[in-house]
Protein backbone atom coordinates (compact mmCIF):
# COMPACT_ATOMS: atom_id res chain seq x y z
CA UNK A 1 0.00 0.00 0.00
CA UNK A 2 1.17 3.31 -0.88
CA UNK A 3 -0.01 6.33 -0.01
CA UNK A 4 -0.33 9.85 -1.41
CA UNK A 5 0.29 13.10 1.28
CA UNK A 6 -1.18 15.72 0.03
CA UNK A 7 0.11 19.18 1.55
CA UNK A 8 -0.92 22.41 0.76
CA UNK A 9 0.25 25.93 0.76
CA UNK A 10 -0.55 26.72 4.25
CA UNK A 11 0.42 23.43 5.73
CA UNK A 12 4.25 24.05 5.43
CA UNK A 13 5.63 22.01 8.43
CA UNK A 14 7.80 18.98 8.33
CA UNK A 15 5.89 17.77 11.62
CA UNK A 16 2.04 18.31 9.68
CA UNK A 17 -0.15 15.83 11.01
CA UNK A 18 -0.25 14.65 7.56
CA UNK A 19 3.59 12.77 8.00
CA UNK A 20 3.09 11.73 11.18
CA UNK A 21 3.77 8.12 11.32
CA UNK A 22 4.42 7.86 7.83
CA UNK A 23 6.80 5.74 6.37
CA UNK A 24 9.33 7.38 3.65
CA UNK A 25 9.53 4.30 1.74
CA UNK A 26 6.02 3.88 1.25
CA UNK A 27 4.71 7.00 0.17
CA UNK A 28 4.79 10.08 -1.68
CA UNK A 29 4.13 13.61 -1.34
CA UNK A 30 2.09 15.47 -3.36
CA UNK A 31 2.21 19.67 -3.72
CA UNK A 32 0.77 21.94 -6.15
CA UNK A 33 1.09 25.27 -7.23
CA UNK A 34 -2.57 25.60 -9.15
CA UNK A 35 -3.94 28.38 -11.31
CA UNK A 36 -7.78 27.61 -9.11
CA UNK A 37 -5.64 29.12 -5.92
CA UNK A 38 -3.84 31.79 -7.00
CA UNK A 39 -6.90 33.39 -8.70
CA UNK A 40 -9.64 32.52 -7.01
CA UNK A 41 -9.14 35.81 -5.41
CA UNK A 42 -6.64 37.59 -7.28
CA UNK A 43 -4.02 37.49 -4.51
CA UNK A 44 -1.30 40.22 -4.10
CA UNK A 45 1.73 39.69 -6.32
CA UNK A 46 4.03 39.67 -3.23
CA UNK A 47 2.01 37.12 -1.40
CA UNK A 48 1.81 34.35 -4.81
CA UNK A 49 5.69 34.97 -4.89
CA UNK A 50 6.36 34.44 -0.86
CA UNK A 51 4.13 31.39 -0.95
CA UNK A 52 5.16 29.77 -4.33
CA UNK A 53 8.94 30.09 -3.13
CA UNK A 54 7.89 28.72 0.11
CA UNK A 55 6.71 25.79 -1.30
CA UNK A 56 9.48 25.05 -3.41
CA UNK A 57 11.70 25.24 -0.84
CA UNK A 58 9.48 23.31 1.41
CA UNK A 59 9.13 20.46 -1.26
CA UNK A 60 12.95 20.49 -0.95
CA UNK A 61 13.13 20.16 2.72
CA UNK A 62 10.02 17.19 2.19
CA UNK A 63 12.67 15.55 -0.09
CA UNK A 64 15.66 15.90 2.10
CA UNK A 65 14.15 13.64 4.85
CA UNK A 66 13.63 11.40 2.78
CA UNK A 67 10.33 11.39 0.67
CA UNK A 68 9.38 11.12 -2.87
CA UNK A 69 8.21 14.72 -4.20
CA UNK A 70 5.64 15.08 -7.00
CA UNK A 71 5.43 18.84 -7.23
CA UNK A 72 3.57 20.67 -10.17
CA UNK A 73 5.37 24.15 -10.67
CA UNK A 74 2.45 26.42 -11.99
CA UNK A 75 4.50 26.78 -15.22
CA UNK A 76 4.40 23.06 -16.13
CA UNK A 77 2.58 22.70 -19.33
CA UNK A 78 0.53 19.62 -17.70
CA UNK A 79 -0.97 21.55 -14.91
CA UNK A 80 -4.03 21.11 -14.66
CA UNK A 81 -4.98 24.41 -13.00
CA UNK A 82 -6.72 22.76 -9.58
CA UNK A 83 -6.26 20.37 -6.60
CA UNK A 84 -8.37 17.81 -8.02
CA UNK A 85 -7.00 17.79 -11.51
CA UNK A 86 -3.21 17.48 -9.87
CA UNK A 87 -4.35 14.96 -7.02
CA UNK A 88 -5.97 12.87 -9.63
CA UNK A 89 -2.86 12.91 -11.68
CA UNK A 90 -0.80 12.45 -9.36
CA UNK A 91 -2.68 8.67 -8.53
CA UNK A 92 -2.56 8.11 -11.67
CA UNK A 93 1.35 8.54 -12.29
CA UNK A 94 2.02 6.96 -8.82
CA UNK A 95 -0.31 4.14 -8.48
CA UNK A 96 -0.72 5.12 -5.10
CA UNK A 97 -4.30 3.48 -3.26
CA UNK A 98 -5.00 6.04 -0.48
CA UNK A 99 -4.33 9.73 0.37
CA UNK A 100 -3.98 11.14 3.50
CA UNK A 101 -4.11 14.81 4.67
CA UNK A 102 -4.58 17.92 6.73
CA UNK A 103 -7.61 19.53 7.69
CA UNK A 104 -7.23 22.87 5.15
CA UNK A 105 -7.55 25.97 6.44
CA UNK A 106 -10.62 27.09 4.19
CA UNK A 107 -14.10 26.29 4.45
CA UNK A 108 -14.24 25.90 0.24
CA UNK A 109 -11.57 23.07 -0.10
CA UNK A 110 -12.73 20.91 3.00
CA UNK A 111 -15.80 20.42 0.90
CA UNK A 112 -13.44 19.96 -2.16
CA UNK A 113 -11.46 17.31 -0.16
CA UNK A 114 -14.43 15.45 1.13
CA UNK A 115 -15.54 14.92 -2.45
CA UNK A 116 -12.16 12.65 -3.44
CA UNK A 117 -13.03 9.44 -1.78
CA UNK A 118 -16.06 9.25 -3.96
CA UNK A 119 -14.34 11.07 -6.86
CA UNK A 120 -10.53 8.90 -6.89
CA UNK A 121 -12.47 5.88 -5.63
CA UNK A 122 -9.34 5.48 -2.83
CA UNK A 123 -9.79 6.50 1.07
CA UNK A 124 -9.02 9.50 2.03
CA UNK A 125 -8.11 10.33 5.72
CA UNK A 126 -8.53 14.21 6.81
CA UNK A 127 -6.07 14.45 9.69
CA UNK A 128 -6.95 17.59 12.42
CA UNK A 129 -4.42 20.06 12.17
CA UNK A 130 -2.76 19.55 15.50
CA UNK A 131 -0.44 22.80 15.01
CA UNK A 132 -3.27 24.82 16.71
CA UNK A 133 -3.26 24.69 20.03
CA UNK A 134 -7.53 24.27 20.29
CA UNK A 135 -8.24 21.34 18.20
CA UNK A 136 -11.98 22.97 16.71
CA UNK A 137 -13.55 19.66 18.87
CA UNK A 138 -12.01 21.47 22.30
CA UNK A 139 -13.48 24.87 20.89
CA UNK A 140 -16.93 23.55 20.34
CA UNK A 141 -17.11 22.29 23.88
CA UNK A 142 -15.72 25.50 25.38
CA UNK A 143 -18.03 27.62 22.88
CA UNK A 144 -21.58 25.06 23.11
CA UNK A 145 -24.01 26.63 25.82
CA UNK A 146 -22.70 29.69 26.51
CA UNK A 147 -24.37 32.90 25.40
CA UNK A 148 -21.67 34.65 25.04
CA UNK A 149 -17.88 33.98 23.19
CA UNK A 150 -15.73 36.36 24.24
CA UNK A 151 -12.35 36.35 23.77
CA UNK A 152 -11.33 36.85 26.95
CA UNK A 153 -12.20 33.40 28.52
CA UNK A 154 -11.30 31.79 26.36
CA UNK A 155 -7.71 32.69 26.51
CA UNK A 156 -7.93 32.97 30.41
CA UNK A 157 -8.95 28.56 29.67
CA UNK A 158 -5.60 28.47 27.29
CA UNK A 159 -4.17 30.21 29.76
CA UNK A 160 -4.68 27.53 32.19
CA UNK A 161 -4.65 24.40 29.97
CA UNK A 162 -0.93 25.60 28.76
CA UNK A 163 -0.04 26.94 31.84
CA UNK A 164 1.25 29.73 29.88
CA UNK A 165 2.74 33.22 32.18
CA UNK A 166 0.51 31.25 35.44
CA UNK A 167 1.32 31.18 38.87
CA UNK A 168 0.11 28.34 40.35
CA UNK A 169 -4.27 29.15 39.66
CA UNK A 170 -3.30 32.40 39.13
CA UNK A 171 -2.02 35.05 35.80
CA UNK A 172 1.38 36.54 36.73
CA UNK A 173 1.56 39.94 38.05
CA UNK A 174 -2.61 39.30 39.07
CA UNK A 175 -4.07 40.44 35.95
CA UNK A 176 -4.92 38.16 33.03
CA UNK A 177 -4.81 41.05 30.59
CA UNK A 178 -2.47 44.21 30.30
CA UNK A 179 -3.86 46.35 27.81
CA UNK A 180 -4.37 48.79 29.54
CA UNK A 181 -0.94 49.81 29.77
CA UNK A 182 -0.54 48.70 25.75
CA UNK A 183 -1.90 52.34 24.01
CA UNK A 184 0.88 54.53 23.99
CA UNK A 185 1.58 57.14 20.97
CA UNK A 186 5.39 57.36 19.27
CA UNK A 187 6.77 59.93 17.93
CA UNK A 188 7.92 60.14 14.58
CA UNK A 189 11.80 59.44 14.61
CA UNK A 190 12.32 57.49 17.37
CA UNK A 191 14.55 54.95 15.43
CA UNK A 192 12.17 52.12 15.20
CA UNK A 193 14.64 48.67 14.66
CA UNK A 194 14.48 48.43 11.21
CA UNK A 195 12.87 44.76 10.20
CA UNK A 196 14.21 41.46 9.52
CA UNK A 197 14.54 41.29 5.44
CA UNK A 198 16.25 38.99 2.98
CA UNK A 199 17.64 39.34 -0.71
CA UNK A 200 15.72 36.89 -2.81
CA UNK A 201 17.33 33.49 -3.75
CA UNK A 202 17.43 32.09 -7.15
CA UNK A 203 14.11 30.10 -6.63
CA UNK A 204 12.78 33.39 -5.08
CA UNK A 205 13.88 35.22 -8.46
CA UNK A 206 12.36 32.36 -10.56
CA UNK A 207 9.23 32.38 -9.15
CA UNK A 208 8.87 36.74 -9.07
CA UNK A 209 9.83 36.12 -12.83
CA UNK A 210 6.65 33.73 -13.25
CA UNK A 211 4.30 36.08 -11.24
CA UNK A 212 5.44 38.99 -12.79
CA UNK A 213 4.59 37.15 -15.97
CA UNK A 214 1.25 35.39 -15.48
CA UNK A 215 -0.24 38.00 -12.76
CA UNK A 216 0.24 41.51 -14.03
CA UNK A 217 -3.09 42.57 -13.24
CA UNK A 218 -2.85 41.34 -10.04
CA UNK A 219 -2.60 44.18 -6.90
CA UNK A 220 0.39 45.24 -5.33
CA UNK A 221 4.30 45.37 -5.77
CA UNK A 222 6.68 42.27 -6.31
CA UNK A 223 9.58 44.17 -5.22
CA UNK A 224 11.34 44.57 -2.76
CA UNK A 225 10.81 41.13 -2.03
CA UNK A 226 12.54 40.73 1.43
CA UNK A 227 10.11 37.98 3.52
CA UNK A 228 11.72 34.85 4.91
CA UNK A 229 10.74 31.88 2.51
CA UNK A 230 12.40 28.79 4.37
CA UNK A 231 11.59 27.73 8.30
CA UNK A 232 15.44 28.83 9.15
CA UNK A 233 15.02 31.93 7.97
CA UNK A 234 11.39 32.56 9.60
CA UNK A 235 13.16 31.45 12.66
CA UNK A 236 15.76 34.42 12.09
CA UNK A 237 12.92 36.76 11.99
CA UNK A 238 11.55 35.62 15.20
CA UNK A 239 14.76 35.77 17.17
CA UNK A 240 14.85 39.31 15.51
CA UNK A 241 11.47 40.26 17.24
CA UNK A 242 12.24 38.81 20.47
CA UNK A 243 15.76 40.79 20.44
CA UNK A 244 14.47 43.81 19.21
CA UNK A 245 11.38 44.69 19.38
CA UNK A 246 9.40 42.45 21.99
CA UNK A 247 10.29 44.71 24.92
CA UNK A 248 8.67 47.84 23.25
CA UNK A 249 5.69 45.52 21.38
CA UNK A 250 3.17 46.33 24.22
CA UNK A 251 3.92 49.99 24.76
CA UNK A 252 3.51 50.42 21.02
CA UNK A 253 0.99 47.81 20.04
CA UNK A 254 -1.65 50.53 19.00
CA UNK A 255 0.15 53.27 17.55
CA UNK A 256 1.06 54.49 14.15
CA UNK A 257 3.74 56.36 12.84
CA UNK A 258 3.82 57.93 9.11
CA UNK A 259 6.20 56.56 7.01
CA UNK A 260 7.01 53.29 9.66
CA UNK A 261 5.15 50.22 8.41
CA UNK A 262 6.84 47.73 10.77
CA UNK A 263 6.86 49.59 14.48
CA UNK A 264 7.68 47.02 17.50
CA UNK A 265 5.07 44.39 15.74
CA UNK A 266 6.46 40.64 15.33
CA UNK A 267 5.79 40.30 11.64
CA UNK A 268 5.63 36.71 11.69
CA UNK A 269 1.96 36.16 10.66
CA UNK A 270 3.16 35.27 7.10
CA UNK A 271 5.09 31.94 8.71
CA UNK A 272 2.71 31.05 11.16
CA UNK A 273 -0.25 31.41 8.59
CA UNK A 274 2.18 28.99 6.22
CA UNK A 275 3.37 26.69 8.59
CA UNK A 276 7.10 27.66 8.67
CA UNK A 277 6.53 28.89 12.14
CA UNK A 278 4.19 27.02 14.84
CA UNK A 279 2.68 28.87 17.85
CA UNK A 280 3.85 27.21 20.71
CA UNK A 281 7.57 28.03 20.13
CA UNK A 282 6.95 31.57 19.36
CA UNK A 283 4.84 31.85 22.26
CA UNK A 284 7.74 30.12 24.49
CA UNK A 285 10.48 32.60 23.35
CA UNK A 286 8.37 35.72 24.51
CA UNK A 287 7.89 34.19 27.86
CA UNK A 288 11.61 32.82 28.03
CA UNK A 289 12.16 36.52 27.46
CA UNK A 290 9.92 37.42 30.25
CA UNK A 291 12.08 35.13 32.64
CA UNK A 292 15.26 36.13 31.15
CA UNK A 293 14.39 39.83 32.40
CA UNK A 294 14.96 40.95 29.18
CA UNK A 295 11.07 41.75 28.55
CA UNK A 296 8.30 43.17 30.55
CA UNK A 297 5.12 41.54 31.45
CA UNK A 298 2.93 43.64 29.66
CA UNK A 299 5.01 43.26 25.79
CA UNK A 300 4.81 39.48 26.39
CA UNK A 301 1.15 39.26 27.99
CA UNK A 302 0.00 40.89 25.09
CA UNK A 303 2.06 39.43 22.23
CA UNK A 304 0.82 35.77 24.46
CA UNK A 305 -2.86 37.15 23.91
CA UNK A 306 -2.59 37.32 20.13
CA UNK A 307 -1.28 33.85 19.36
CA UNK A 308 -2.66 32.00 22.13
CA UNK A 309 -6.06 34.08 22.34
CA UNK A 310 -7.17 35.69 19.21
CA UNK A 311 -5.36 33.59 16.70
CA UNK A 312 -6.98 29.92 17.88
CA UNK A 313 -10.15 32.12 18.86
CA UNK A 314 -10.90 33.66 15.55
CA UNK A 315 -10.30 29.98 13.95
CA UNK A 316 -12.57 28.55 16.39
CA UNK A 317 -15.12 30.70 15.18
CA UNK A 318 -14.68 30.16 11.59
CA UNK A 319 -14.91 26.47 11.43
CA UNK A 320 -17.95 26.86 14.18
CA UNK A 321 -19.99 29.10 11.87
CA UNK A 322 -19.26 28.33 7.89
CA UNK A 323 -20.89 28.43 5.64
CA UNK A 324 -22.83 30.35 7.20
CA UNK A 325 -20.69 33.12 8.82
CA UNK A 326 -19.58 34.01 5.07
CA UNK A 327 -23.14 35.37 4.35
CA UNK A 328 -23.29 37.83 7.25
CA UNK A 329 -24.51 41.23 7.15
CA UNK A 330 -26.32 42.25 10.16
CA UNK A 331 -26.42 46.11 9.15
CA UNK A 332 -27.05 45.23 5.60
CA UNK A 333 -24.24 47.52 4.12
CA UNK A 334 -24.47 47.87 0.50
CA UNK A 335 -21.67 50.07 -0.55
CA UNK A 336 -19.73 48.63 -3.43
CA UNK A 337 -15.38 49.47 -2.12
CA UNK A 338 -14.16 53.01 -3.34
CA UNK A 339 -11.45 52.77 -5.31
CA UNK A 340 -9.04 54.58 -3.40
CA UNK A 341 -8.72 50.73 -1.45
CA UNK A 342 -7.14 49.61 -4.46
CA UNK A 343 -5.14 53.10 -5.37
CA UNK A 344 -5.09 54.62 -2.33
CA UNK A 345 -5.41 57.82 -4.27
CA UNK A 346 -7.93 59.67 -1.32
CA UNK A 347 -7.24 63.07 0.64
CA UNK A 348 -7.49 61.18 3.83
CA UNK A 349 -3.80 61.02 4.46
CA UNK A 350 -4.20 58.02 6.98
CA UNK A 351 -5.98 56.08 4.57
CA UNK A 352 -3.90 56.54 1.45
CA UNK A 353 -0.78 55.77 3.65
CA UNK A 354 -1.96 52.22 4.90
CA UNK A 355 -2.97 51.72 1.50
CA UNK A 356 0.15 52.20 0.06
CA UNK A 357 1.95 50.61 2.51
CA UNK A 358 -0.36 47.53 1.87
CA UNK A 359 0.33 48.17 -1.52
CA UNK A 360 4.22 48.02 -1.01
CA UNK A 361 4.92 45.03 1.84
CA UNK A 362 1.18 43.03 1.63
CA UNK A 363 1.56 43.83 5.28
CA UNK A 364 0.10 46.59 7.62
CA UNK A 365 0.19 45.86 11.20
CA UNK A 366 -3.17 45.19 13.46
CA UNK A 367 -4.42 48.88 14.15
CA UNK A 368 -4.26 49.83 10.85
CA UNK A 369 -6.12 47.44 9.71
CA UNK A 370 -8.80 47.64 12.32
CA UNK A 371 -9.03 51.40 13.14
CA UNK A 372 -8.05 53.17 9.56
CA UNK A 373 -8.68 50.77 6.77
CA UNK A 374 -11.21 48.77 8.80
CA UNK A 375 -13.01 51.46 11.15
CA UNK A 376 -14.03 53.42 7.44
CA UNK A 377 -15.12 50.61 6.21
CA UNK A 378 -17.87 50.50 9.01
CA UNK A 379 -18.75 53.68 8.99
CA UNK A 380 -18.86 53.80 5.02
CA UNK A 381 -21.22 50.65 5.44
CA UNK A 382 -19.22 48.85 2.87
CA UNK A 383 -20.38 45.30 1.33
CA UNK A 384 -18.73 42.46 3.51
CA UNK A 385 -18.68 40.71 0.73
CA UNK A 386 -16.52 43.29 -0.98
CA UNK A 387 -14.14 44.14 2.23
CA UNK A 388 -13.80 40.34 2.88
CA UNK A 389 -12.17 39.72 -0.52
CA UNK A 390 -9.87 42.72 -0.37
CA UNK A 391 -8.52 41.62 2.79
CA UNK A 392 -8.04 38.10 1.83
CA UNK A 393 -6.30 39.22 -1.45
CA UNK A 394 -4.17 42.42 0.10
CA UNK A 395 -2.70 40.35 2.82
CA UNK A 396 0.68 38.37 2.38
CA UNK A 397 -0.60 36.28 5.75
CA UNK A 398 -4.32 36.27 4.84
CA UNK A 399 -6.52 32.83 4.58
CA UNK A 400 -10.19 33.18 5.31
CA UNK A 401 -9.73 31.27 8.24
CA UNK A 402 -7.98 34.59 10.34
CA UNK A 403 -9.34 36.88 7.71
CA UNK A 404 -13.26 36.13 7.40
CA UNK A 405 -13.67 36.38 11.67
CA UNK A 406 -11.94 39.81 11.69
CA UNK A 407 -13.21 41.19 9.00
CA UNK A 408 -17.18 40.21 9.35
CA UNK A 409 -16.52 39.74 13.21
CA UNK A 410 -14.51 42.61 14.61
CA UNK A 411 -14.08 45.52 11.73
CA UNK A 412 -17.73 45.71 10.20
CA UNK A 413 -20.33 44.19 13.07
CA UNK A 414 -21.42 42.16 10.10
CA UNK A 415 -21.86 38.87 12.35
CA UNK A 416 -24.10 41.39 15.02
CA UNK A 417 -22.02 41.13 18.01
CA UNK A 418 -20.88 37.21 18.38
CA UNK A 419 -17.00 38.27 17.97
CA UNK A 420 -17.19 41.70 19.48
CA UNK A 421 -19.33 42.95 21.72
CA UNK A 422 -19.59 46.58 20.21
CA UNK A 423 -18.57 47.97 16.90
CA UNK A 424 -14.90 49.48 16.60
CA UNK A 425 -16.23 52.56 15.25
CA UNK A 426 -14.16 55.78 15.83
CA UNK A 427 -14.33 59.41 14.73
CA UNK A 428 -10.60 61.23 13.78
CA UNK A 429 -9.74 62.21 17.64
CA UNK A 430 -8.56 58.44 18.01
CA UNK A 431 -6.74 58.48 14.80
CA UNK A 432 -4.98 61.52 15.76
CA UNK A 433 -3.84 60.07 19.42
CA UNK A 434 -2.60 56.87 18.37
CA UNK A 435 -0.81 58.54 14.76
CA UNK A 436 1.00 61.79 13.56
CA UNK A 437 -1.45 60.86 10.09
CA UNK A 438 -2.96 63.71 10.92
CA UNK A 439 -0.52 66.29 10.89
CA UNK A 440 -0.54 66.17 6.98
CA UNK A 441 -3.78 65.86 5.74
CA UNK A 442 -5.35 68.18 3.86
CA UNK A 443 -8.83 67.45 6.38
CA UNK A 444 -8.72 69.17 9.64
CA UNK A 445 -9.16 66.28 12.46
CA UNK A 446 -10.55 69.11 14.75
CA UNK A 447 -13.21 69.94 12.91
CA UNK A 448 -16.38 67.92 13.21
CA UNK A 449 -18.41 69.54 9.96
CA UNK A 450 -17.90 70.94 6.48
CA UNK A 451 -15.73 70.77 3.35
CA UNK A 452 -12.24 70.71 5.62
CA UNK A 453 -13.59 68.58 8.41
CA UNK A 454 -11.79 64.86 8.92
CA UNK A 455 -14.80 62.64 7.27
CA UNK A 456 -14.25 60.22 9.91
CA UNK A 457 -15.96 62.76 12.15
CA UNK A 458 -19.49 63.19 10.54
CA UNK A 459 -19.40 59.80 9.30
CA UNK A 460 -19.14 58.02 12.90
CA UNK A 461 -21.91 60.20 13.25
CA UNK A 462 -24.04 59.52 10.37
CA UNK A 463 -23.19 55.26 10.96
CA UNK A 464 -24.65 55.73 14.32
CA UNK A 465 -27.78 57.64 13.20
CA UNK A 466 -28.00 55.18 9.96
CA UNK A 467 -28.02 52.00 12.48
CA UNK A 468 -30.09 53.19 15.65
CA UNK A 469 -32.59 50.30 15.47
CA UNK A 470 -29.75 47.87 15.34
CA UNK A 471 -27.81 49.75 17.90
CA UNK A 472 -28.76 51.58 20.49
CA UNK A 473 -29.96 48.78 22.32
CA UNK A 474 -26.34 47.62 22.65
CA UNK A 475 -25.52 49.10 26.38
CA UNK A 476 -21.80 50.10 25.22
CA UNK A 477 -23.33 51.76 22.41
CA UNK A 478 -26.02 53.41 24.26
CA UNK A 479 -24.33 56.60 25.67
CA UNK A 480 -23.71 57.25 22.28
CA UNK A 481 -26.77 58.03 21.46
CA UNK A 482 -27.55 60.04 23.88
CA UNK A 483 -24.61 62.39 23.17
CA UNK A 484 -25.80 62.26 19.37
CA UNK A 485 -29.88 63.44 20.90
CA UNK A 486 -28.32 66.20 22.41
CA UNK A 487 -27.05 68.00 19.21
CA UNK A 488 -28.72 70.66 17.95
CA UNK A 489 -31.25 69.93 14.54
CA UNK A 490 -28.65 72.13 12.52
CA UNK A 491 -25.99 69.95 13.73
CA UNK A 492 -27.37 66.52 12.51
CA UNK A 493 -28.55 68.02 9.56
CA UNK A 494 -25.11 68.78 8.84
CA UNK A 495 -23.90 65.58 10.08
CA UNK A 496 -25.95 64.07 7.36
CA UNK A 497 -25.17 66.40 4.42
CA UNK A 498 -21.80 66.16 5.21
CA UNK A 499 -21.94 62.33 4.74
CA UNK A 500 -24.34 62.91 1.86
CA UNK A 501 -21.39 64.76 -0.21
CA UNK A 502 -18.73 62.82 0.53
CA UNK A 503 -20.31 59.88 -0.46
CA UNK A 504 -21.19 61.32 -4.08
CA UNK A 505 -17.77 62.54 -4.26
CA UNK A 506 -17.02 58.84 -4.10
CA UNK A 507 -19.49 58.08 -6.20
CA UNK A 508 -20.93 56.02 -3.47
CA UNK A 509 -24.22 57.52 -3.22
CA UNK A 510 -27.53 54.84 -2.26
P1 LIG B 1 1.74 41.08 15.81
O1 LIG B 1 1.07 42.36 16.11
O2 LIG B 1 3.18 41.00 16.09
O3 LIG B 1 0.95 39.93 16.58
C1 LIG B 1 1.53 38.63 16.79
C2 LIG B 1 0.69 37.55 16.15
O4 LIG B 1 -0.57 37.47 16.79
C3 LIG B 1 0.37 37.74 14.68
O5 LIG B 1 1.44 37.30 13.87
C4 LIG B 1 -0.87 36.89 14.51
O6 LIG B 1 -0.53 35.55 14.26
C5 LIG B 1 -1.55 36.98 15.88
N1 LIG B 1 -2.66 37.92 15.84
C6 LIG B 1 -2.69 39.19 16.26
N2 LIG B 1 -3.92 39.72 16.15
C7 LIG B 1 -4.69 38.75 15.61
C8 LIG B 1 -6.05 38.68 15.24
N3 LIG B 1 -6.89 39.72 15.39
N4 LIG B 1 -6.50 37.54 14.68
C9 LIG B 1 -5.69 36.48 14.51
N5 LIG B 1 -4.38 36.49 14.86
C10 LIG B 1 -3.90 37.60 15.41
N6 LIG B 1 -4.15 38.23 10.71
C11 LIG B 1 -3.75 37.27 9.90
O7 LIG B 1 -2.86 36.50 10.27
N7 LIG B 1 -4.30 37.10 8.66
C12 LIG B 1 -5.27 37.93 8.20
O8 LIG B 1 -5.75 37.75 7.09
C13 LIG B 1 -5.70 38.98 9.05
N8 LIG B 1 -6.66 39.84 8.63
C14 LIG B 1 -7.06 40.85 9.46
C15 LIG B 1 -8.05 41.71 9.02
C16 LIG B 1 -8.49 42.73 9.85
C17 LIG B 1 -9.59 43.62 9.39
C18 LIG B 1 -7.94 42.89 11.13
C19 LIG B 1 -8.42 43.97 12.03
C20 LIG B 1 -6.95 42.04 11.56
C21 LIG B 1 -6.49 41.01 10.75
N9 LIG B 1 -5.48 40.12 11.16
C22 LIG B 1 -5.10 39.11 10.32
C23 LIG B 1 -4.92 40.21 12.50
C24 LIG B 1 -3.64 41.07 12.63
O9 LIG B 1 -3.87 42.33 12.08
C25 LIG B 1 -2.44 40.40 12.00
O10 LIG B 1 -2.32 39.09 12.49
C26 LIG B 1 -1.16 41.15 12.33
O11 LIG B 1 -1.26 42.47 11.88
C27 LIG B 1 0.01 40.45 11.69
O12 LIG B 1 1.18 41.16 11.92
P2 LIG B 1 2.28 40.71 12.97
O13 LIG B 1 2.69 39.31 12.67
O14 LIG B 1 3.34 41.74 12.95
O15 LIG B 1 1.44 40.71 14.29
C1 LIG C 1 -3.01 30.90 -1.07
C2 LIG C 1 -2.52 29.80 -1.97
C3 LIG C 1 -2.16 30.08 -3.28
C4 LIG C 1 -2.19 31.45 -3.82
N1 LIG C 1 -1.76 29.12 -4.10
C5 LIG C 1 -1.67 27.85 -3.66
C6 LIG C 1 -1.26 26.81 -4.51
O1 LIG C 1 -1.01 27.00 -5.68
N2 LIG C 1 -1.17 25.56 -3.99
C7 LIG C 1 -1.47 25.29 -2.70
O2 LIG C 1 -1.35 24.14 -2.28
N3 LIG C 1 -1.89 26.26 -1.88
C8 LIG C 1 -1.99 27.53 -2.33
N4 LIG C 1 -2.43 28.52 -1.51
C9 LIG C 1 -2.83 28.17 -0.16
C10 LIG C 1 -4.20 27.55 -0.21
O3 LIG C 1 -5.14 28.49 -0.68
C11 LIG C 1 -4.53 27.06 1.15
O4 LIG C 1 -3.80 25.91 1.33
C12 LIG C 1 -5.97 26.82 1.35
O5 LIG C 1 -6.37 27.75 2.31
C13 LIG C 1 -6.25 25.44 1.85
O6 LIG C 1 -7.43 25.43 2.56
FE1 LIG D 1 -7.31 60.56 8.77
FE2 LIG D 1 -9.02 62.49 9.51
FE3 LIG D 1 -6.57 62.49 10.45
FE4 LIG D 1 -7.02 63.04 7.88
S1 LIG D 1 -7.68 64.23 9.63
S2 LIG D 1 -5.43 61.71 8.70
S3 LIG D 1 -8.72 61.69 7.43
S4 LIG D 1 -8.10 60.95 10.82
Amino acid sequence: MTTLCVIFGDQLSLDIATLSGADPATTVVCMAEVWDEATYVKHHKKKLAFLFSAMRHFADAVRAAGYTVVYTQLDDPDNTGSFRGEVHRALAHTGCDRIVLTHPGEYRVLVEVQSWATAFGVPVAIRDDTRFLCSLDAFDQWASGRKQLRMEYFYRDMRKQYNILMDGDAPVGGQWNYDAQNRKPLKSGVGVPPPWQTQPDATTQSVMAMVAERFPDHFGDLEPMYLAVTQTQAQAVLADFIAHRLPQFGDYQDAMVQGEPWLYHSHISFYLNCGLLTPLPCIMAAVDAYHRGEAPLNAVEGFVRQIMGWREYVRGIYWRMMPEYAQRNALDAKRPLPDFYWTGKTGMNCLANCVRETQRNAYAHHIQRLMVLGNFALLAGLDPKAVNEWFLIVYADAYEWVEMPNVTGMILFADGGLLASKPYAAGGSYIQKMSNYCQQCRYRVTEKTGPDACPFNYLYWDFLARNRDYLQGNPRVGMMYKTYDRMTDAKKAAIQSDATRFFKSLDLSD
